[in-house]
C-alpha cells in the first residue's frame, strides 16, 4: 500500500472512534468511472422498471437505492480491493473476510433519515463483542451536512446489545465532512444513518462497501446476482472475496481448519480481538 498513508494511525482511530475519514483517495478517471457507473445504473434501473425507492428504508424517494455494485460495473470490483480499503478493513476484522453487500444511496434533495441503526446488528444476533463487519463508505460527490451526510453515533461501537441503545439516537448523531473521492471507515457496530438532504439542488451519492468475517452468511447472494459469464470473467482474488468458490461456504476459520492446522499454517484461524 502507498506510503501515503499512516495505517496504524487510520486504524488506531478507526479503533477509538468506530469511524474514520480519509480524504481524496481516488481522483480523476477512477472516481470519474465511478461516477458515471452509478449514473448508468440509474438510467439502466429506470429504463428496465426496477425500483428504486425502497419503502423498508427510507421514508420517501429521494433516496435511490442501488444493490449488488459488484454485478454492476467491474469498477467496483477494483474499489472493493483498493488497498487501503483492504488494509483498514483487515486491520480491523482480520484477513478471513467476504463483501456481504455493496450498495449505493443516491440521496437527492428532499430526502430524509432512515431509521438509526448499527450494521453488525443486522447480520449477527448481540452481544457484539468485537468488530466482525466494517463498511468502506465511497464519497462520489462532496458530502457535508446539508445534503445529507451520514450520521453516526460516537461510542456506539460500545454497546452490545440493543437495551444499549438510548431512545435519542438522531440527537446524538454527527455528521461528517469530506470531498468527492474520499472514503470513510466505518466499524460494523457504530451506530448511524443517513441524514436528510436539506439542499436545493446537490446530488449526495455514497457507495457502501459492506464487509463482514466470512462466518457471517452475507447479506448478497452474489452467485444469484451475477450473471455467470460476467463470473467467468473474475480473477480467483474476486472471486474468493464474494464468495463464489466451490468451497465458499465452508469458513477456514471453522472447525475443518483445526484438523488441518498443522500441515497448513496459513489455514490457521485468525485470532479474534480481545
Ligand atoms: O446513506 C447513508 O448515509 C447511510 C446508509 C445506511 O446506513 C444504510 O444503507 O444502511
Amino acid at each position: 500500500m502507498s506510503s501515503r498513508y499512516d495505517l496504524d494511525a487510520l486504524s488506531g482511530n478507526l479503533t477509538r472512534d468506530g469511524f474514520v475519514v480519509v480524504p481524496e483517495v481516488i481522483d480523476g478517471d477512477l472516481l470519474e468511472r465511478a461516477q458515471t457507473a452509478i449514473e448508468q445504473i440509474i438510467e439502466t434501473m429506470r429504463a428496465e422498471g426496477i425500483e428504486t425507492f425502497s419503502e423498508t428504508l427510507d421514508p420517501n424517494d429521494a433516496n435511490l437505492r442501488l444493490y449488488h455494485l459488484a454485478a454492476w460495473d467491474p469498477v467496483f470490483i477494483k474499489l472493493l480491493r483498493h488497498p487501503l480499503a483492504r488494509a483498514l478493513v483487515e486491520a480491523t476484522i482480520g484477513p478471513q473476510w467476504l463483501v456481504s453487500n455493496f450498495t449505493a444511496n443516491v440521496a437527492m434533495p428532499g430526502s430524509g433519515s432512515m431509521n438509526v441503526h448499527s450494521d453488525q446488528a443486522l447480520v449477527v444476533p448481540p452481544p457484539w463483542l468485537e468488530p466482525w463487519a466494517i463498511n468502506i463508505i465511497w464519497c462520489f460527490d462532496d458530502v457535508h451536512e446539508a445534503n445529507g451526510a451520514t450520521r453516526y453515533v460516537p461510542g456506539s461501537q460500545h454497546w452490545t446489545s440493543f437495551d444499549d441503545a438510548p431512545g435519542d439516537l438522531l440527537e446524538r448523531s454527527v455528521p461528517f465532512s469530506a470531498p468527492a473521492g474520499s472514503i470513510v471507515a466505518m466499524e460494523g457496530r457504530v451506530w448511524h444513518t443517513s441524514g436528510a438532504n436539506m439542499t436545493e439542488s446537490e446530488r449526495r451519492a455514497m457507495a457502501f462497501a459492506y464487509y463482514t468475517r466470512d462466518f457471517i452468511r452475507p447479506q448478497v447472494n452474489w452467485a444469484m446476482v451475477m450473471p455467470p459469464e460476467q463470473q467467468a470473467e473474475l480473477d480467483d482474488d474476486a472471486r474468493r472475496m464474494l464468495g463464489l468458490s466451490e468451497m465458499g461456504n465452508i469458513s477456514i476459520g471453522g472447525g475443518l481448519t483445526r484438523l488441518r492446522e498443522g500441515k497448513r499454517p496459513d489455514l490457521r484461524v485468525a485470532p479474534l480481538k480481545g
